[in-house]
C-alpha cells in the first residue's frame, strides 16, 4: 500500500532535515542497498533520467507508422523535457507545437473519477451503492454500483463498437450531433450485456456517460461546471477545457487527421467536432503541460483524500500479461524495469493520447500522436513510456555478474523519493 503523501513529505522533511544537520552521511543517504531493505526514503536509488532519444524513437516511428506529428513532454526531478516531430497542421505545415491543445479522448475518465471520488469524500455519492440508487430506474439491473461503473466492471455494453463500425461514415454521422446522456444509455441498453455486474473487466463508454449523469445529478450542474471548479482552476490548468457541444478548439491546437478502413484512402481532418458521443467519458481538450500537471497532482494526492486516492490506485488486471491494469477511471502499467505508471491513454477521432505518471506523482510523461484508427501508431506512441521512465537501456551484459536484471527490477520498483524541486 503506497504511502499517503502527507507521510512521504514528512518522511522526505525528516531525512532533509537530518542531512542538513549531518546527522546522516550525505553519500549514505541514497546508497544502493546491498540486499534488500524496506522501502524507505533513505535507501531509494536515483530513478533513471528519461532516454529522451528513446522518447523521440518512439515519436518517428508513430510517425512512420501514419501519424503526421507526435509529441512527448516529461516532467521529472531534473526538470522539463519536450519533443516534437512532424506537423499540427498538414495544410499550413505549422510543426507540432509543445503548448498546443488536442482531444485527450479517454484520459477524461480519470478527471470525471476525481469529480465523482470528491462527491463521494463529500458524502453525496457512495462507491459501493447501486447507480439506481442516485438514478432511479436508470439501468435495468440494481445490482450495478458506482464502483462498476469505475471499474469497468458493470456489464453495460459499450455502444461506440456499432456505432464506429465503419470507421469515417461512423464519425461523420455524428460529428456534429448533439446526443443527451440517456440516448447514449438507451443506445448501450438496446444490446445485451457483457458480463453480470462485477463478474470481469470490459472497457465501455457508457460506464463513464453514467458517471458524468451521477456527477450531474449530485451537483446539479453541468459536468464542465465540476470540471473547473474542483480540478482545472484549482491546478491553474489554463488549457485544458470542456466546450461541449461546441465542436472548435480554441487557440493553437494540433489538427486531428483520422485514417479511414480502406487502406491507402485519404486522411480525413476530423479536428471539429462535438464530442457529443462520449462526453465525460473522452470530451475534454488540454495540452501536453496541462496533463503532466493533472496526474502529478492527482498521484501526489493533492486532489484527493489518501482513502479516495487508494481506491483509485486499487487495480485489477486488464489482461494476461500481469503488466496492465485498471483501478478507478485509471490505468496503472508495469514497464520492463519495474516502474509502475498511472494514468490513462485515450483516442478520439484523430487524436491518439498517453497522460501518466509514477506513483509518487513525481514523474509525469504526456503524449500524443495527430492520428487515429490507426493502432500501429498507437503502440509505436506508446513507446515513450518505456523510454522516458525507464531511461537508455543498459548495454548488452558482458557477463552474468552485471547483468543483474531481478536486482534491477528491485531498485527501480522502489518509490522514486528525492525532494528536488521540479522545474515546469
Ligand atoms: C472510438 C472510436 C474510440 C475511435 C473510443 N474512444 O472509444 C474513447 C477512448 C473515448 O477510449 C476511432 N475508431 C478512431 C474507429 C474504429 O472508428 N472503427 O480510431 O478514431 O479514448
Amino acid at each position: 500500500m503506497p504511502l499517503s503523501s502527507h507521510r512521504r513529505l514528512a518522511v522526505s522533511a525528516t531525512l532533509v532535515a537530518a542531512l542538513a544537520a549531518g546527522l546522516i552521511p550525505a553519500t549514505s543517504a541514497f546508497a544502493a542497498p546491498a540486499a534488500p531493505v524496506p522501502a524507505t526514503a533513505a535507501t531509494t536509488p536515483a530513478v533513471p533520467a528519461p532516454d529522451m532519444d528513446g522518447v523521440v524513437a518512439a515519436l518517428d516511428s508513430a510517425m512512420a507508422k501514419g501519424a503526421p506529428g507526435a509529441m512527448a513532454r516529461f516532467t521529472g526531478p531534473d526538470g522539463v523535457r519536450t519533443r516534437t516531430v512532424g506537423v499540427q497542421d498538414r495544410v499550413s505545415g505549422a510543426p507540432m507545437t509543445i503548448r498546443s491543445r488536442f482531444r485527450i479522448g479517454s484520459v477524461s475518465k480519470t478527471f470525471s473519477t476525481v469529480v465523482l471520488l470528491q462527491l463521494v469524500e463529500e458524502g453525496r455519492l457512495e462507491l459501493d451503492a447501486p447507480v439506481n440508487r442516485f438514478l432511479p430506474g436508470l439501468l435495468p439491473d440494481d445490482r450495478i454500483t458506482v464502483r462498476h461503473l469505475l471499474t469497468h466492471r458493470s456489464g453495460l455494453a459499450d455502444y461506440t463498437n456499432a456505432m464506429f463500425e465503419h470507421t469515417v461514415p461512423g464519425f461523420e454521422s455524428v460529428r456534429n450531433r448533439v446526443f443527451s446522456y440517456q440516448e447514449l444509455v438507451d443506445l448501450s441498453l438496446a444490446e445485451p450485456r457483457t458480463t453480470e455486474p462485477g463478474v470481469s473487466y470490459a472497457y465501455s463508454n457508457t460506464n463513464f456517460v453514467v458517471v458524468g449523469m451521477l456527477i450531474e445529478k449530485a451537483t446539479g450542474r453541468p459536468v464542465a461546471d465540476a470540471y473547473e471548479r474542483r480540478i482545472f482552476k484549482p491546478l491553474k490548468l489554463r488549457n485544458t477545457s470542456y466546450v461541449h457541444p461546441d465542436t472548435r478548439i480554441r487557440g493553437t491546437h494540433v489538427r486531428g487527421y483520422l485514417h479511414p478502413d480502406e487502406e491507402g484512402g485519404a486522411l480525413v481532418d476530423s479536428t471539429e467536432q462535438t464530442v457529443s458521443w462520449a462526453q465525460s467519458a473522452g470530451a475534454v481538450i488540454s495540452d501536453p503541460a496541462d496533463l503532466n500537471t493533472f496526474t502529478s497532482a492527482l498521484l501526489r494526492g493533492r486532489l484527493l483524500s489518501p482513502a479516495m486516492r487508494e481506491a483509485m490506485t486499487t487495480v485489477t488486471p486488464t489482461d494476461a500479461t500481469n503488466t496492465r491494469f485498471y483501478g478507478l477511471g485509471l490505468r496503472r502499467y508495469d514497464l520492463s524495469c519495474g516502474t509502475r505508471v498511472y494514468g490513462h491513454t485515450g483516442t478520439v477521432q484523430g487524436f491518439y493520447t498517453y497522460a501518466f505518471s509514477t506513483g509518487d506523482g513525481r514523474r509525469s510523461l504526456a503524449a500524443t500522436a495527430n492520428t487515429s484508427n490507426r493502432g500501429a501508431v498507437n503502440t509505436a506512441l506508446g513507446g515513450t513510456l518505456e523510454a522516458a521512465f525507464c531511461g537508455k537501456k543498459p548495454a548488452p551484459a558482458a557477463s552474468s555478474r552485471s547483468a543483474a536484471p531481478s536486482t534491477a527490477r528491485d531498485l527501480t520498483s522502489l518509490p522514486a523519493e528525492r525532494d528536488l524541486p521540479e522545474r515546469r
